[in-house]
Order: C-alpha cells, then structure tokens, then sequence
C-alpha cells in the first residue's frame, strides 16, 4: 500500500469508528482507545487487500472480459481500455472470463458484447460508457481524462481508436485470433467475420505485409506528438492512451504479426504502458512483439 492509499484507509477507517456501534462503546474511554479501536478497523482493512490495487470491501466490481481457449488470456482491444482504466484509478474487478457464443450470460445485463462491467450488480456496458461511469463514479481518484476538455478530445480519440487502430490493426491479425478460439467460437469468429469482410479471413489477411506498412503510416499523428511528449495524455498515460494501447495489446496477446518497428517512437510508447501498473499488461500472456 502506498502512504497516500494507506491515508485514505486510515481516514475512512475512523469515519467508520465514528459512525459505529464501536464508538458508542469507546466513547468516554479517551482518544487512545479511539485510535486504537480505528487501527484495528485499519487493520481488518489491510489484511482484505490482496493486490496493489485491491480496494475496500465495500467495493464490488466484476468485468466480463474475452477470452478463447485460455481463460487467463484477455485479448479484446474494448476490454483492455476498462482493464487499464479500473488500474489508472486504483480500482481491481472481478474477471469473469466470457467466449463469443456464451451470449446469454450478458443478455441479463441488457448486452450482446464486452466489456461489460458489473458495480453492485449494476451493469454498465460498452468501453467509453464505461470509462466515463469510472470517471465520475470514483472522481477522487486519479482523473482518466483530466478535466471536461481531456475528455472531449479522448472522445474523438475513442472514435480514431475504433475506425484507425482496431479496424487498422483487424485485417493483419484476423486469422491468427482463430487461433486461440475453441471451435465453437472460432466458427463463430468466422462466419460474422467473413460475413462482414466479404471474403475468407485468409484473404482478408493474405495482404498484411503492405498492409502494415499503410497501417505504421497511419499513425504519423500519434508517432509526431509522441516525439515532444511521452505519453498522449502528456507526462503520465491517461485514458486516451489506453484506448490507444487496447488495440495493440489485442494484437499482442492474439498474434505474433510485428505490428511495429523497434525504432519507432510508438514501440516506445507502447513498452511504456506494458510495463504501467506493475507490468500488468506485459504479464498477461502474449507475443514477443
Ligand atoms: N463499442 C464497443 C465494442 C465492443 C465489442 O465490439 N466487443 C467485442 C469483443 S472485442 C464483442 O463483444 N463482440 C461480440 C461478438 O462479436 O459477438 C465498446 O467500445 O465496448
């Protein structure tokens, strides 16, 4: 736990000695036995948290994200922008592991795709929804836009997001993805697939060595502001950057296609927010790319 975090614990820690029972008991008892009694709830709290980013157990967050045939694989570019964004503000969700074909688990919560993140039971679906709801909902915690103009222009940004990087990156990783499916899903994968394209995933795919080149061409915009700062949201990544990353870490984890080269200032980038919060990124399962 960090000093600050540890703060906060401690803060609500004794508002809750306040509010409580407890404080019924030790109130004529003296400060002393006050700030005992609020250490031992500190305590109770501390011993709850499991991860760095472990929260009170007053929190409940639980994330449908996609996965194939290796349950601990995330790969869905949507999915990794909330995974990233529930880490940016400090918060850890509950995965719950979720393959094309299993619609019916989500339907109850009024979806057909991920992420779908469930707080209370409450669902909140698709990926900017989602970000923007994080956003207001825990607005004490590290902004994910930083001020109402951030998140205007991460607005646009999650429109390039969608159209350049995940339709850009789609046609140079589409028949690797089969890879990791089952064959429920993986026929699943390709008949809305080659429904949507047109044509067979192999033919999507068989021009991805032009393809790429177009693709790192493409990113001239993000590759010239990352020559003078080093993140998009400026020096520290923010949620325009993981709308961004979401897309390559979709491409990492599901293909060994080199999307990048290593002399580009977008490798860099993306070294960078593999390695953010303790590498979380860079530990879940994917490609040397
Ligand atoms: N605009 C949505 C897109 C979500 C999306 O397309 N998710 C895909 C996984 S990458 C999905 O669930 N697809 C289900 C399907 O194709 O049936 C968001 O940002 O959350």
């Amino acid at each position: 736990m960090t000093g600050v975090r540890d703060g906060e614990l401690r803060a609500s820690a004794s508002s809750v000695v306040r509010s409580s029972y407890l404080h019924i008991v030790v109130a004529g008892a003296g400060e002393a036995i006050q700030n005992a009694a609020a250490a031992a709830v500190l305590d109770c709290f501390a011993s709850l948290a499991m991860t760095e980013y472990q929260e009170t157990p007053f929190m409940s967050l639980k994330l449908f994200e996609l996965v194939g045939t290796d349950a601990s694989r995330p790969f869905s570019p949507f999915c990794w922008r909330t995974r990233m964004a529930l880490a940016h503000k400090g918060l850890s969700a509950e995965t719950l592991p979720w393959r094309f074909t299993e619609k019916s688990a989500i339907a109850p919560h009024g979806s057909e795709k991920v992420p779908v993140l469930l707080h209370h039971d409450q669902p909140v679906v698709v990926s900017w929804a989602i970000a923007t709801y994080l956003e207001d909902k825990f607005a004490d915690r590290p902004s994910l836009f930083g001020g109402e103009g951030g998140r205007a222009m991460a607005r646009m940004l999650n429109a390039w997001g969608d159209i350049a990087i995940v339709g850009g990156i789609f046609p140079l990783i589409i028949a690797d993805i089969l890879k990791n499916l089952d064959a429920v899903d993986a026929a699943y994968f390709r008949q809305s697939r080659e429904a949507r394209f047109g044509k067979s995933l192999e033919e999507v795919m068989s021009g991805r060595d032009a393809g790429v080149v177009a693709f790192r061409k493409s990113l001239e915009p993000m590759r010239q502001a990352l020559k003078k700062q080093p993140f998009i949201g400026a020096a520290a990544p923010n949620y325009a950057d993981y709308i961004v990353f979401g897309g390559f870490q979709w491409a990492r984890v599901t293909s060994p296609f080199k999307l990048l080269e290593a002399d580009d200032p977008v490798y860099a980038w993306r070294e960078k927010l593999l390695d953010a919060f303790d590498g979380m990124a860079r530990k879940s399962p994917g490609h040397a790319v």
